[in-house]
């Protein structure tokens, strides 16, 4: 559960990362591309190059999602529904799709707890000394809620 600070923090951040999200979204894109290499396959139809019109364009529309959904977290399953359809009876994104390391053992992270995490590093990465433990305790709790509606329907 998010705390009302954490709410209106998240809210602030993701309102100040809206004019570059094209730049937030390809970067936290490329790293799940890099880092999980079997989330490429959904994207075959697409070129996904460092600097290409369509990373730049899908980053982008990622970015603006995660903003739009900031923007009142007690509504999430409503503001996502139309992506949650998309996801997981269109694109079909499997989340138990991909098997990554986690510490000593196997474990499963679905598709959109994977671009969440990577996520996160980018956010790291941009905002520098203003992630804070906090913000990013806040963050993370939130993206995990994102990727949670995102894949709820899957069957
Ligand atoms: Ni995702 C399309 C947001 C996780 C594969 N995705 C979108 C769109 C948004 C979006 C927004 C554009 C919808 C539209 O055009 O109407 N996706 C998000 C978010 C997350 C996420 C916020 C996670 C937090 N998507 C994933 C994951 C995968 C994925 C993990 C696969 C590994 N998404 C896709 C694909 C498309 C897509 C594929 C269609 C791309 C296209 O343009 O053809």
């Amino acid at each position: 559960m998010l705390s009302k600070k954490e709410k209106k923090l998240i809210k602030e951040i993701w309102e100040r990362l809206t004019p570059v999200a094209e730049d937030i979204g390809s970067d936290a894109l490329l790293r799940m591309f890099a880092s999980y290499p079997g989330t490429k396959t959904y994207f075959s139809h697409l070129d996904i190059s460092p600097g290409s019109a369509h990373l730049c364009s899908h980053g982008k529309k990622i970015v603006l999602a995660i903003a739009e959904g900031a923007k009142d977290i007690s509504q999430l399953t409503v503001t996502l529904a139309p992506l949650q359809t998309l996801h997981a009876y269109q694109l079909r994104i499997d989340p138990t799709n991909f098997k990554v390391r986690l510490g000593s053992g196997w474990g499963l992270w679905s598709g959109s707890e994977l671009l969440s995490h990577c996520m996160l590093v980018t956010l790291a990465c941009y905002l520098g000394s203003e992630f804070t433990p906090v913000a990013h305790a806040a963050m993370d709790k939130f993206l995990s809620a994102f990727a949670a509606v995102l894949s709820e329907k899957y069957r």
